[in-house]
């Protein structure tokens, strides 16, 4: 979808909605770029109040500190459904990513991820997976003037996309309209951005590197393992060795494995098809970006790995 036809469902959205009751929605385990792009769409929302479910990452916390920003809990207003018109979700096309959400009325969805994994329908959808953030997104949509969000933006874009790695000319022209009106130190927008990991976050990645595994598939290096907490980030971590890695998560609450999987640049296999096709395979759901993407699991975390190399050997095969 082009900037401008999104711009446009954007206005149509604003007319019909804008002065309605909504709850901007973010995914479960909110980072920085889905509470930044939250906060600045309840920006131009005069009743809209921002939730989420779960604790949100470490960044974001720190963000909604620094800004002030109200966060509620999404469940806490089931019983009140009726006084509100609807939600947006940002962020996030996936039932997965935030299961709260599944007795709302979706007005309008915001989201940069691949269509694969999404399943929720809604009137205005705003849809641009060419894009590193869904801040990128709706800085372009709103053309904020207010300091805190365009410093809250800021952060969300130069947190998501991968460290720049799927920038386009357009990520750096907006973030530099940003900044300016931000006027913040680009050295406290990182720290925002990348927040230091808590020390048992640091433990649970040491161990979790400490276990993996390695695989040659199909002339890529695949390192798999298993981890307690911050499977994403150990992913990432792995891969500054090898090309593909899958880190697997028990999540005993929703009984079901959680994976975190990232890829290198030079993998031409994208990571959200993989999570996709591997998670359904075990009746979960899983999709995300070609380079990080994610997946729910119906199985235990050793399948759940044996899914993934199974189905990355398969579409490596073809791409
Ligand atoms: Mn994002």
């Amino acid at each position: 979808m082009t900037l401008d036809s999104n711009i446009t469902i954007f206005k149509n959205f604003l007319k019909k909605y804008g002065n309605k009751r909504i709850a901007v929605v973010t995914h479960n385990k909110a980072d920085v770029d889905a509470l930044s792009s939250a906060f600045a769409l309840s920006s131009v929302l005069p009743n809209s109040i921002i939730c989420t479910d779960e604790d949100m990452k470490n960044g974001a916390d720190a963000l909604c500190e620094r800004l002030k920003i109200k966060v509620h809990s999404l469940p806490d207003f089931e019983q009140f459904k009726d006084e509100f018109a609807g939600i947006i979700v940002t962020d996030t096309g996936a039932y997965t990513m935030c299961p709260a959400t599944r007795d709302w009325k979706i007005l309008c969805i915001v989201d940069h991820h691949q269509a694969s994994g999404r399943d929720m329908k809604a009137e205005f959808e705003i849809f641009d997976d060419k894009s590193p953030s869904a801040a990128e997104i709706v800085a372009n949509l709103i053309d904020p003037k207010q300091k805190d969000v365009c410093f809250a933006l800021s952060v969300g874009i130069i947190a998501d996309g991968a460290r720049f790695k799927s920038a386009r000319q357009q990520t750096f022209e907006t973030l530099g309209r940003l900044m300016k009106i931000a006027d913040a130190p680009y050295g406290e927008l990182l720290s925002y951005a990348e927040p230091e990991p808590k020390p048992e976050a640091k433990a649970a990645i040491l161990s979790c590197l400490s276990k993996s595994k390695s695989v040659y598939v199909n002339d890529y290096f695949v390192a798999t393992s298993e981890t307690i907490s911050n499977e994403s980030d150990a992913a990432s971590a792995l891969t500054e060795a090898a090309d593909v890695a899958f880190v697997a998560k028990w999540n005993d609450e929703f009984q079901e494995t959680r994976v975190g999987a990232r890829a290198r640049r030079m993998v031409s296999v994208p990571m959200n098809e993989v999570m996709s096709l591997a998670a359904k395979s075990t009746g979960g759901s899983g999709g995300g970006h070609p380079k990080a993407a994610g997946g729910a699991f119906k199985c235990h975390t050793q399948e759940a790995l044996e899914k993934c190399i199974e189905t990355f050997e398969k579409l490596s095969r073809t791409t």
